[in-house]
């Protein structure tokens, strides 16, 4: 089933880090569709992919992320 998903993300200092955020979430199995944003830090993520899974990918490119609730 095709959700969103939105991330509160934080470490991101540049518009460098944005695009290597958005390259990173668009790389996890199931996302359709990722925005990025700098300020506030944070991303909204379409498709099926788990949370878990994209938390891992913000973390594997160097920042930090939770789900924004
Ligand atoms: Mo910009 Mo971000 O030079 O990790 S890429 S600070």
């Amino acid at each position: 089933m095709t959700s969103q998903t939105r991330l509160k993300i934080s470490g991101m200092t540049c518009g460098h880090c944005v695009a290597h955020t958005q390259k990173a979430l668009e790389a996890v199995p199931g996302v359709t569709q990722v925005e990025v944003t700098l300020e506030p830090g944070g991303a909204v993520i379409t498709g099926d992919a788990s949370l878990d899974a994209l938390i891992a990918a913000v973390k594997d490119a160097g920042y930090e992320a939770e789900r924004d609730s």
